[in-house]
């Protein structure tokens, strides 16, 4: 059903894809799921009654779904950053001052949170049934809010992006229903954009190496990256230390007693932990 207030006519229906359509098992696959996962999209979007897009609060603008718009009035659309717990006090205000809910959770205060979500919700829309789908980038914390908000662990929750495969639909209470979906982000994007984002299968990587790589060049000016390396490796990294990535993640492998055959650092498996590690860093790209 297309909403009355739609700005936009769309063309033609997509279909819906056959849950079976979807994988998680490496970049390529992930793919695929996000290409059918937009078709989702699009269907599920034009049927409730708020689109709740769950963006990351350390990159608020790098994980919007902009093609959300398409599918309904922007009146519907509820933005709200999640991870509250792993921003500075200086990004929560910007965020505040952008007028955007800001929430974790993860939260030990989960009345309030809940309070204040479900307050939004009803902020836009006063149908007697209200019924909200739950967009967001892959481990934006969607299936973590579920959970919050019904006050019962029935979606699944996991570190590893893609964990949700299907839309799940639950009752939150007589008036509001809840649809959890797969993650989707919009267009073609860097891999070294999707792992700051939190978006990719870090164990599904053929390549950690040239990820950390990529990541290590775009951050290499940046004092609170190597902060972060530090404290969370247990490594000192003095001005030379800094200038060979490999040699850091040497470093990082000889702390944490990777090696391989021979005594040499397992690089690979360093650069894994390191990326696998971001999903939880303070900062973003
Ligand atoms: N620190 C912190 N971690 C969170 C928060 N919300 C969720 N997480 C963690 O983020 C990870 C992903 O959470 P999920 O709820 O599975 O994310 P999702 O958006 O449903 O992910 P997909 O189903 O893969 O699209 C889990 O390890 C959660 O514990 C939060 O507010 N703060
Ligand atoms: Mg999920």
């Amino acid at each position: 059903m297309i909403p009355r207030n739609s700005s936009k006519k769309p063309g033609r229906s997509p279909k819906k894809p056959k849950v079976s359509r979807f994988h998680n098992s490496g970049y390529k696959s992930m793919q695929q799921q996000k290409i059918m996962a937009n078709d989702w999209v699009a269907r599920e979007a034009w049927d409730c009654n708020v689109i709740m897009e769950l963006v990351d609060i350390r990159n608020i603008d790098g994980t919007r779904i902009p093609f959300l718009k398409k599918f309904g009035s922007v009146d519907k659309i509820l933005t709200i950053a999640n991870k509250r717990d792993l921003a500075t006090p200086e990004l929560i205000k910007a965020c505040c001052d952008r007028g955007i809910l800001t929430i974790s959770a993860t939260s030990k205060n989960r009345e309030a949170t809940r309070r204040q979500v479900l307050d939004a919700i009803m902020s836009k829309s006063s149908r007697p049934k209200i019924k909200v789908a739950i967009f967001g980038y892959p481990n934006v914390g969607k299936s973590t809010l579920v959970n919050l908000l019904i006050d019962r662990k029935k979606a699944v929750v996991s570190p590893v992006a893609f964990t949700t495969k299907g839309r799940q639909m639950f009752r939150l209470n007589d008036r509001v229903f809840l649809m959890d979906l797969p993650g989707v982000y919009p267009g073609k994007q860097a891999k070294a954009d999707l792992i700051f984002k939190g978006a990719v299968n870090i164990q599904g990587l053929s390549d950690p190496e040239d990820v950390f790589i990529q990541l290590y060049d775009r951050k290499s000016g940046d004092q609170a990256f190597f902060s972060w390396l530090e404290s969370t490796f247990g490594i000192v990294l003095e001005g030379g230390d800094r200038s060979d990535p490999f040699d850091v993640l040497g470093k990082i492998a000889f702390r944490r007693g990777f090696l391989l055959k021979g005594g040499e650092p397992d690089t690979q498996n360093a650069a894994r932990l390191v990326l696998s590690k971001l999903a939880t860093a303070p900062f973003s790209a």
